[in-house]
This record gives structure tokens, sequence and C-alpha cells, in this order.
């Protein structure tokens, strides 16, 4: 075998997945891959590849526009990005989606200047909007049917209003403070944004698809296992019915019996635990309540 086919032959039993080299889903995405096993602690920062040693993956680190591209065109199996440039560019949306990765949150939202009165979108009719999402905008109105001039721009749209371009915007917006300090209010979302895991599966042959199976059993673990905490607490065994109406979500709890006639209560709960829950706990008897998160968790 020359070198060229052991390279291919390598490619085909490993899975290349693409994710953001530098920006804002660069270290969600990276510590989601380390939290699966998947550790490029030793990636020099310029490499566009790194070989992962303990799983069969390769990392490719790209800019987050390309991804989608990359995905369709098999230059590599897996991808993680924003569901908004994933719905700007060209994969099929609903065929590609293989997890929503619950990081990297933002809205693609309309906004308008602060002074103008907006009731409803009606009131866009044949006036400009400035985006650098122009797909989604032009489907969003015309589902709505609404006519207006989509102005598209590369970035800082939020200026747009300002510099007499546009009588609105179309942008992502995460917490309103650049809106805000441009004199523009948000008034209609148009996407809910999170990271996603794409990829092409139809591609995959038996090996890779077997990899991507175990990579998404881990995934699935390290996002349940972010929801939820391990809650110990010792209380008199009359208060148990108490305390399972105080945290419903807590499952199948192990109840292990200790002198005195106290038990300690160990269990996963699906849900967050506030102070008031531990308070509330309190005073129907609970003590010792500790409260940990749990890194990761295969059901
Ligand atoms: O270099 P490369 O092309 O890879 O990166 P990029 O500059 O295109 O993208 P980057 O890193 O800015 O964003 C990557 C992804 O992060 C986006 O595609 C979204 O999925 C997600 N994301 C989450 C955001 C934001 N939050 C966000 N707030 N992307 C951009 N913004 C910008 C927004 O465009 C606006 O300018 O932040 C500003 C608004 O923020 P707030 O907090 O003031 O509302
Ligand atoms: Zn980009």
């Amino acid at each position: 075998m020359n070198d060229a086919e052991s390279a291919s032959s390598m490619r085909q039993q490993r899975l290349r997945i693409a994710i953001q080299k530098s920006g804002r889903l660069a270290e969600g995405s990276l510590d989601l891959l380390k939290r699966c096993g998947i550790d490029l602690e030793t990636r020099t920062k310029d490499r566009l590849l790194t070989r992962c040693v303990d799983f069969p993956v390769d990392i490719m680190h790209v800019r987050d526009d390309d991804i989608p591209a990359y995905v369709s065109d098999g230059v590599c199996d897996l991808g993680i990005v924003g569901l908004n440039t994933l719905e700007e560019s060209n994969l099929d949306t609903k065929k590609s989606i293989l997890r929503r990765l619950g990081f990297g949150r933002c809205e693609l939202a309309l906004a308008v200047p602060k002074a103008r009165a907006f009731l409803n979108l009606e009131e866009l009719h044949h006036k400009k909007i400035a985006t650098s999402y122009p797909k989604v905008l032009r489907r969003y109105l015309s589902e709505h049917g609404v006519e207006a001039s989509v102005v598209e721009l590369a970035g800082s749209v939020e200026i747009a209003p300002a510099l007499g371009i546009a009588d609105a915007i179309c942008d992502l917006v995460s917490t309103g403070i650049t809106l805000a300090s441009n004199g523009l209010r948000k008034v209609l979302t148009i996407l809910d944004s999170e990271a996603v895991l794409v990829g092409s599966v139809q591609r995959l042959n038996d090996c890779q698809g077997g990899i991507l199976k175990v990579l998404l059993r881990r995934m699935d673990g390290v996002m349940t296992a972010s929801h939820s905490k391990y809650v110990m607490m010792h209380a008199p065994e009359s208060a148990l019915e108490k305390i399972r109406s105080i945290m419903p979500g807590l499952e199948n709890p192990t109840i292990l019996p200790l002198a005195g006639g106290k038990v300690a209560i160990h269990a996963v709960a699906r849900e967050q635990v506030f102070w008031e829950t531990m308070e509330s706990l309190k005073d129907v008897g609970a003590s010792s309540i500790l409260i940990v998160p749990i890194e990761k968790m295969i059901l």
C-alpha cells in the first residue's frame, strides 16, 4: 500500500469533526469533546487538523461559516456549528442535525430604533432590513407575507439604522447590550439558536458509524449529567414522602439505614436544586444535605 492509500484507509477508520478554530463556539466545542474523552491538550495553535490519540477522531479547526459546506462536501464527517449558521447554509437542517448541544445560545432577532413604535411585523412592509442572515430573514418574511427589502451586510449590522442604510436590523442577540448601545431594541425573535452537532450520517461506513454511536452516547451522557445533580442527605424515615414532594425529580433514591432511626438518602436529581429547595428539605427534618455536580453519566 502506498502512502496515499494508507492515509485513505486510515481516514475510513476514523471520524473527522470540524469545530470553530477561535470564537464564541471554540471553547464550548473543545470542552464538550474533552468531556467525551477527546482531549486535544497537545494542539498547537495554528494546526488545521489535530489527531486524537485516545479516540478514533481527528479534529479540524476552521471558521464556523465553512463548517456546513465541509460537512456537505464530505471534507469532514461531523461539525459543531451554530444553528443560525446552519440555517443560512445549504445543508439540509432537518437531516443533518444529530444533537442540539445547549451552548452558544443566542437569538436571531429583529430590532428597530428605540424611538420607533412597533406593533407588528406588517410595519416593516416595504422597509429596509439589514442583516448577515439574508436566507433566514427572507424565508421568515415570506412565511409571514411581508415584502421588505433585505440589505445584506457582512458585519456591524447594528450601525445600519444610524447610517440610514436600513430601517431595522436582523442580527444575533445574546445579552442585548450591543443593541442597547446602538439605540436599538429587540422586537421579534426569528430563531432561537444554540450550537448543534451536524453530520452526513448516510456517508459513513460501518466502522465510522460505530465510532459515531459511541460518541453520541458519550455526548448524551455529558449533557444529561450537566442537567443533573447528585443529592445526599440524612433524614428521619418518616420524612421520605415529604422529601419526595419537595424534590419530585429525585430518581430511585438509594436509602441506607443509619443508627438512631434516620436514613441516608442518595439520589440523582434531574432538576435544579435551589437554596430554597435545600431550606425546605431542612424544614422537614433533613440534615447534612450535599448537592454535588455530576461529570458523566451512562444510563
Ligand atoms: O471567525 P469565525 O467566522 O469562525 O467567527 P465569527 O466571528 O463568525 O463568529 P463568532 O465567534 O462571533 O460567533 C460564533 C457563533 O456563536 C455564532 O454563529 C452564534 O451561533 C454564536 N453566538 C452566541 C453569537 C453570539 N452569541 C453573539 N452575541 N454570535 C455572535 N454574537 C454577536 C452578535 O452578532 C452581536 O454583534 O454579539 C453581538 C451581540 O451580543 P450581545 O451580548 O451584546 O447581545
Ligand atoms: Zn464566522
